[in-house]
């Protein structure tokens, strides 16, 4: 199986720089910006001139400032980035293949059996549309599984793109940190240094039973990984990010304590599943069917991404509070959207 897996470069911030062309050559950030003052934010991604004094996305503004004093900073325009990111994932879908998109600026692409000189033409001809027709730098890349061509891809930034095919992805991933796997974050990687395992090649020669023993499930993908094995398919999807779980019940709405209880529960499952993609999301949205089958759906979006299982609850029972408490329910729903992907995170192992 080879895949092309496409990562647009500092994209929100190269979405500014295509409407704000003054904006490019210079340091800047796109940050969280609550009300009561910008600089009490947070970095959502920089340019790669700011990346130079070592900035990086989830970093507090306040520290970045102290990095790079003539930072420039932009606010966040999230309908603008969707709107680029549709248009972004209809050229990619328009090619035919499988596409799996699970964050706003990355799409993994499943071209089967397709040998990779013409893979490589293919992921070229996207590369360059989406400069021209989009006009933002990506980077690709191409290797025998979702992860693989993600870690390649990952390898090649800023706008490159790169092939590593089956017979070389050993000593792609002998070079590696462990780190460098996705869904290793920090926590992680710290743990595995501990026990002497800071790279894919320690890794690889590890006793696969210490490290399930050790972690789990997590165990068994780090070692098959390390061992140039794939674990993770690409699932087709429609690029609507979003990540919802819903449940038929019969309540009756005047009945605070079930209609809290049955949102907690979806809350709780919905906070898993972002755990487990390593997401973070901006608006949550509860949605309930009445007795009488009429169907209605509250949101609230926030001013800033996050993956807090806290806020998924909290915001979920403050929309519940709009519930209608003389009608009887019989079905509930908590939906969050407005996806972003938190690199290494994936899985918060
Ligand atoms: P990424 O693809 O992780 O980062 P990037 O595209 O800015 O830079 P590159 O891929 O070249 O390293 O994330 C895509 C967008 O998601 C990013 O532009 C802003 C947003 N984002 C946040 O808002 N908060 C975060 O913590 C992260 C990681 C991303
Ligand atoms: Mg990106």
């Amino acid at each position: 199986m080879v895949v092309i897996y496409i990562d647009m470069d500092y994209f929100f911030a190269a979405c500014e720089e295509l409407r704000h062309p003054e904006l490019a050559g210079k340091p800047f950030v796109v940050g969280t910006s609550p009300p009561e003052h910008r600089m009490r934010g947070v970095v959502q991604t920089c340019n790669y001139e700011a990346r130079k004094y070592g900035i990086h996305s989830a970093m507090p503004m306040t520290e970045a400032l102290k990095l790079c004093k003539d930072l420039g900073y932009v606010p966040p325009d999230d309908a603008y980035y969707e709107g680029i990111s549709a248009k972004l994932s209809a050229l990619v879908r328009s090619r035919g293949y499988a596409t799996e998109s699970d964050s706003i600026d990355e799409f993994a692409v499943d071209v089967g059996d397709m040998g990779y000189p013409e893979a490589t033409k293919l992921a070229g001809s996207i590369k360059a549309e989406v400069r021209s027709s989009i006009g933002l730098p990506c980077t690709i890349g191409i290797s025998s599984g979702k992860t693989f061509a993600k870690m390649v891809c990952d390898s090649a930034k800023p706008d490159g793109l790169r092939v590593v095919p089956e017979p070389e992805l050993s000593g792609f991933l002998a070079g590696k940190s462990v780190d460098d796997i996705p869904g290793i974050g920090r926590k992680l990687s710290e743990k595995l240094a501990s026990m002497g395992l800071d790279t894919v090649d320690k890794l690889a020669r590890a006793s696969a039973t210490m490290l399930v023993g050790e972690f789990g499930e997590v165990g068994t993908y780090m070692h098959m990984i390390a061992n140039g094995r794939e674990t993770e398919r690409v699932v087709e999807n429609t690029g609507a990010l979003s990540i919802g779980r819903e449940r038929a019940v019969r309540i009756n709405a005047g009945d605070a304590v079930a209609l809290r209880n049955t949102i907690t529960d979806l809350s709780g499952q919905v906070s898993g599943e972002v755990t487990r993609q390593g997401v973070l999301f901006k608006t949550v949205t509860i949605k309930v069917r009445y007795g009488d089958f009429t169907v209605r759906t509250k949101s609230i979006s926030l001013n800033h991404y996050t993956d807090s299982a806290a806020v998924v609850l909290d915001t979920a029972v403050e929309l519940s509070l709009g519930v209608d408490p003389t009608k009887a329910v019989n079905k509930l729903g908590v939906r969050v959207s407005s996806l972003v992907s938190m690199k290494g995170q994936k899985k918060l192992f």
